[in-house]
């Protein structure tokens, strides 16, 4: 068996390997941080931002969604938030010169990690047909060219308006305002790969696709579940507040096939006592297969039912379909169970104990429980659990599927979304006398469908880095390729400026931290966080360069460029005072009403969210629905093993900042692959060996990502683990979870061929 690295990118081929960490946070993590942080912005400007994030006059974290507390600590910032801004701070360019030295093959050849490293853009940039190069070109000349591919085509449903989550508020309302004012409602965003699976399961069940518990609620719990989600690494925030709610006595329960650090023992950096001891986080770890969790919660479910637990008062008056879930739930077995979640019967019925003992239970998830083909049911599931007990609609208890970007779930809320509810399309055809189209637009993967198929043909990104977050890396790309015309509006470089439509434009543009004035003075902007909490955000950073625009501003000029006088909507009052936006968001958007005067209030305001509120349940029969769907879980033919695809510890999505994954004891390299040590054995393969990946799809298609460093690592049996974006090529494009359509990146079906 070959034990050397096969030719590729150098940097990023030779991992080492250190004892795996335990504890998440402490002193290694803020002097990293500060490392980092200078490297990318120097000591002065280090400062003057670390001290401005998630302040209340200060600017949202370019990070996570996590909310930010009532009482914030003066550096409210954790060590990834502090990566992400200053990835966004950084004082190195990318200017015209750098795209005269670097034709767009080249940019083709290097690695995300070296693209992200160039800095930030600071000039449009087209590459014109036929060129091998970007070039610079002025902002009128580049909305021109948009708008006459844009009006050259023969229906506007063969154009695609992508959005990432760090767009504000402000931006993403006139993205799709602008979209529907075009004629169509292609607006696919990241959602659709992130949460879309707890958004679908929740409208169905509860009424609203969003969480149902404030920070608050966390604090107050007796029993947090956290299923299937990594907060030591991508929630960093988050910690505290299980530290909080276990130091009033709450218990935790985690769900995962793989032991997280900040989940074992947590350093709170915030706290000197922290630092030192380090807080044991979990008081359960069931260590589940891939996959395993709607067996899990419906067995749960069926001892609860059995146990004569239930909380019968809140079932019969605020919840539908109880008589044929319990039918269902008594089927659940436990042999199955054991089979599809590899957990032991005593671990089960340790979290059975705790859930009985508990008043109120919150279950927190992110993408372990969102990627799978399955994923829909078993948030359904999640849903059963905690309405048995009645646990939604009171303090310390409830949902909370805990969002990625930054606003991604303000993104939603402001109309990015490719199937909008009929009453949103009245209130905005309403206030601005249009009339917005009423079929269904294109999510990410059928939009990608599209393109292949010739049904798509202009592609325009608000931020993010579509080919490289997107399945199936080489079908989606030569989609990509087929477009007439590609647009990224971003901060920095890449994997997606250098797959290119016939024609290419990259529009730069101001970050969450920099400073944003138009005509009418400064500007700020707004975001949603994760449990609902609508704030401004305020950048106080000189722009990386004076040529960019504002998001809000490159909307207001697209849709004056495409769509002429014709169209009624003061695009440049928008552009000049972002007050005006807010106003007509007040009018178009339940729970916005008095927008301007209570967002001008330190902190912000919380949205409506009638389960948490008012225990009222918006849904098809006006109560809370039990659902019983049938349990699956995935079948592993002999010989192969379910590969998640996940994120490392110096990684933002497609963004590396560096090469390491330090509490899982990796350093240098990212082309690895965690396989149990049964399983490797079992499987030939030895510790420090590379093999391919190869994946399984019932298309017969051979996927393969070439050239893994085997680790040897406690992940549960017949499970591996991998970074995403480099295993995108082996997640199917039509891999996707039911009713949702997310791609099923948490479970691809693999085989190892030793190199
Ligand atoms: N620093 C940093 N922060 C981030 C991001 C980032 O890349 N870097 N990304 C942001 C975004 S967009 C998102 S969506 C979130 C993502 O946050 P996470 O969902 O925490 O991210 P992943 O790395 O995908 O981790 C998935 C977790 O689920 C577990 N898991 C996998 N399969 C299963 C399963 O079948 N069952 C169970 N119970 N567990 C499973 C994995 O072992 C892992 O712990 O983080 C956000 N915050
Ligand atoms: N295999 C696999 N695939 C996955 C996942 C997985 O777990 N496994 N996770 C999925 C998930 S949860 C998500 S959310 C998606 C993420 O998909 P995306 O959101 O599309 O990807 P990101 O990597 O977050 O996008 C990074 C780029 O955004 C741009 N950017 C950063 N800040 C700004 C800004 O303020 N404005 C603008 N205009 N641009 C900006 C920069 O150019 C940067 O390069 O990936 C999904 N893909
Ligand atoms: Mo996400």
């Amino acid at each position: 068996m070959a034990t050397k690295p096969p030719t590729g990118d150098p940097v990023q081929d030779a991992p080492q390997i250190d004892p795996v960490q335990h504890a998440a946070a402490g002193l290694p993590a803020v002097a990293h941080t500060l490392r980092i942080a200078q490297q990318q912005m120097g000591v002065r400007r280090t400062a003057q931002t670390l001290l401005k994030v998630n302040q209340k006059n200060g600017f949202d974290c370019p990070g996570c969604a996590w909310p930010e507390g009532d009482k914030r600590h003066t550096a409210e910032f954790c060590e990834n938030g502090a990566k992400a801004v200053a990835e966004e701070a950084t004082l190195r360019r990318v200017t015209p010169d750098f795209f005269a030295a670097h034709p767009v093959a080249d940019l083709g050849t290097r690695s995300g990690y070296w693209l992200g490293q160039q800095g930030r853009i600071t000039h449009p940039v087209y590459l014109p047909e036929g060129a091998d190069r970007y070039e610079p070109v002025t902002w009128e000349r580049a909305f021109e060219i948009i708008a006459e591919e844009l009006t050259a085509l023969s229906s506007p449903d063969e154009a695609l308006f992508y959005t990432s989550g760090r767009t504000s508020n402000e931006a993403a309302f006139l993205l799709q305002l602008f979209a529907r004012e075009f004629g169509t409602n292609n607006l696919p965003d990241c959602s659709n790969m992130c949460h879309e699976s707890s958004g679908s399961a929740l409208t169905e069940t509860i009424g609203i696709g969003k969480g149902s518990v404030s920070l608050e609620d966390l604090h107050q719990a007796d029993l947090i579940i956290v299923a299937g989600q990594n907060p030591g690494t991508n929630h960093p925030r988050m910690l505290s507040a299980l530290e909080q709610a276990k130091s009033a006595g709450a218990k935790i329960i985690s769900v995962n096939p793989l032991p997280e650090a900040g989940l074992e023992r947590f350093k709170n950096p915030q706290t000197p006592l922290g630092m030192l001891k380090g807080a044991a986080l979990t008081d359960l770890f069931l260590q589940i297969r891939i996959g395993g969790d709607q067996a899990l919660f419906r067995l749960l479910n069926k001892m609860i039912i059995e146990a004569g637990a239930v909380d019968t008062a809140f079932v019969d008056e605020h919840t539908h379909g109880y008589e044929a879930f319990a039918q269902a739930a008594r089927d659940a077995d436990w042999d199955d169970t054991l089979t599809a979640t590899g957990l032991d019967r005593d671990a089960i019925e340790q979290a059975l104990a705790m859930i009985l003992a508990s008043e109120r239970t919150i279950v927190c998830w992110a993408m372990g429980l969102t990627q799978h083909k399955h994923s829909v049911p078993t948030i359904r599931e999640v849903v059963n659990l905690l309405l048995l007990r009645g646990n939604i609609g009171r303090p310390g208890a409830g949902v909370c599927p805990v969002r990625g970007h930054s606003n991604v779930q303000g993104d939603r809320t402001m109309g990015i979304f490719e199937r909008p509810a009929p009453a949103f399309l009245d209130a905005l055809d309403q206030e601005f006398g249009i009339t917005s189209p009423r079929h269904h637009g294109y999510d990410v993967v059928r939009a990608i469908q599209a393109l292949r198929d010739g049904d798509a043909k202009v592609f325009f990104a608000m931020g993010g880095n579509f080919v490289g977050a997107t399945p199936d890396t080489a079908v989606t790309e030569a989609a990509m390729r087929s477009a007439r015309l590609t647009v990224h509006v971003s901060t920095k470089l890449n994997r997606s400026h250098a797959v290119t439509g016939t024609r290419a434009l990259i529009l730069p543009t101001l970050g969450r931290t920099d400073k944003d004035v138009q005509a009418g003075g400064k500007q700020f902007v707004t975001v949603e966080d994760s449990m609902g909490m609508v704030h401004a955000s305020r950048g106080n950073l000189a722009p990386a360069s004076p040529h960019l625009l504002s998001e809000p501003a490159i909307v207001a000029r697209l849709a004056r460029a495409v769509l002429g006088p014709s169209s009624t909507t003061p695009w440049e009052d928008f552009e000049k005072d972002y007050g005006t936006i807010r106003d007509r968001i007040a009018r178009v958007i339940p729970g916005f009403e008095d927008f301007n005067t209570r967002v001008a209030h330190p902190g912000g305001f919380t949205l409506p969210h009638a389960p948490r509120d008012e225990r009222r349940f918006p849904t098809a029969t006006g109560k809370a629905n039990f659902t019983a769907a049938p349990v699956e879980h995935p079948e592993l033919p002999e010989g192969r093993l379910l590969l998640q695809t996940l994120r490392s510890h110096d990684q933002y999505n497609t963004t590396i900042y560096g090469l390491d994954d330090r509490y899982r004891g990796i350093k240098g390299g990212r082309r690895i692959v965690m396989v149990n040590p049964d399983d490797a054995h079992a499987l030939g393969l030895a510790d420090g060996s590379y093999t391919d990946l190869v994946s399984e799809w019932k298309d017969g298609v051979e996927r393969r990502a070439p050239g893994f460093r085997v680790v040897h690592y406690p992940t549960a049996r017949g499970c591996a683990a991998a970074y995403y974006p480099e295993t995108n090529v082996l997640v199917p494009l039509d891999a996707t979870a039911d009713t949702s359509n997310t791609p099923a990146s948490k479970s691809v079906v693999v085989r190892f061929e030793p190199a």
